[in-house]
């Protein structure tokens, strides 16, 4: 283990004590959601690991350091930092060495809970293949990490800001499997069914662990997707986002977002256009994937 890696005091001790962690990400908190439902939920969701008998660990770049576990205060300046950077794979080193202060994305959140022994990860959603790919060439980070690092991504599927079989093709393309919990259908964020299936079918945590296990076992490196579907009372309308995120993409046509902009432009924009409806939604799912997530890393010590 490295010197850039420090842990807080609660997930040092889960490690000393072999607990159950869950590592959260901190783009969600930054460039995801917007202050202060974005410190609060962040709190809620650890709280929801803790209840699920595991033990959180959000992750965050802050003076140099990969800080696993955060503080009150490390939160806060996190969430209410217009200059914290958006961190994928590429800008880790960068923003260490400069002592920036730094929000891990999927990708780098992965990379980041490898290194701190971490199988687990909740988070929102996951990057995937844009919607015009073809010619833009934006396909993100995250999938290429999940074909290289093994920890397992629990989500509530892919945005339709996304080209979501582009996305489900690359996986299978690289080997990622993905699986679904509850139902057979790839979820599509706001929404339960995105009209493509995921690759397998897993209810239990049980179930799920020994497919994990199983797949690092026979030493086949490399991410898991774990898919579960918003709860029903949360989601929103299908026809609502659909039109929402036309929108929404056609104006960040227009302004020629492009580059690392692109999706944090798109949650923004969609937030306003659903005048906030779709953070409750937001909310409610990854509080749902905290608890999918919590029940997996217990089963995966068992
Ligand atoms: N998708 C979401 N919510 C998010 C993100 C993606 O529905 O908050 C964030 C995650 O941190 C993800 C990152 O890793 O955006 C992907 O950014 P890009 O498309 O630039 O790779
Ligand atoms: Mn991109």
């Amino acid at each position: 283990m490295h010197a850039f890696l420090q842990f807080s005091p609660e997930v040092a001790a889960a490690r000393a004590a072999g607990k159950a962690i869950v590592a959260l990400e901190s783009t969600i908190i930054s460039h995801g959601m917007p202050y202060p439902q974005n410190v609060q939920t962040a709190r809620e969701v650890e709280q929801i690991v803790r209840d699920g008998g595991a033990v959180p660990a959000t992750i965050a770049l802050i003076d140099g350091k990969i800080c696993v576990g955060l503080s009150d205060e490390q939160l806060e300046r996190l969430g209410n930092s217009p200059d914290a950077i958006k961190v994928s794979r590429r800008d880790l080193a960068y923003v260490l060495a400069q002592k920036r202060l730094g929000a891990t994305t999927v990708a780098a959140t992965m990379i980041c809970a490898q290194m701190a022994g971490i199988e687990v990860f909740v988070t929102g959603g996951i990057g995937g293949v844009h919607r015009g790919a073809e010619t833009s060439f934006d396909i993100s980070a995250d999938l290429q990490e999940l074909a290289r690092t093994s920890v397992a991504v629990v989500c509530a599927g892919v945005k339709s800001i996304l080209d979501i079989g582009l996305t489900l093709e690359y996986l299978e393309t690289h080997g990622v499997p993905v699986v679904s919990v509850g139902q057979r259908g790839f979820p599509a964020f706001f929404t339960r069914e995105s009209g493509f299936q995921a690759d397998f079918q897993l209810d239990s945590a049980a179930e799920q662990a020994a497919f994990i296990r199983t797949k690092w076992t026979l030493g086949l490196a490399g991410g898991v997707v774990v898919s579960t579907p918003v709860p029903e009372a949360d989601a929103m309308p299908r026809a609502e986002i659909d039109r929402i995120t036309a929108q929404a993409l056609a104006e960040a046509g227009q302004r020629g977002i492009s580059g690392k902009a692109v999706t944090p432009f798109l949650l923004a924009r969609i937030k306003e256009l659903t005048e906030g409806r779709s953070l409750a939604t937001n909310i409610a799912l990854v509080k749902n994937n905290a608890r999918t997530g919590a029940a997996l890393a217990v089963a995966l010590r068992g």
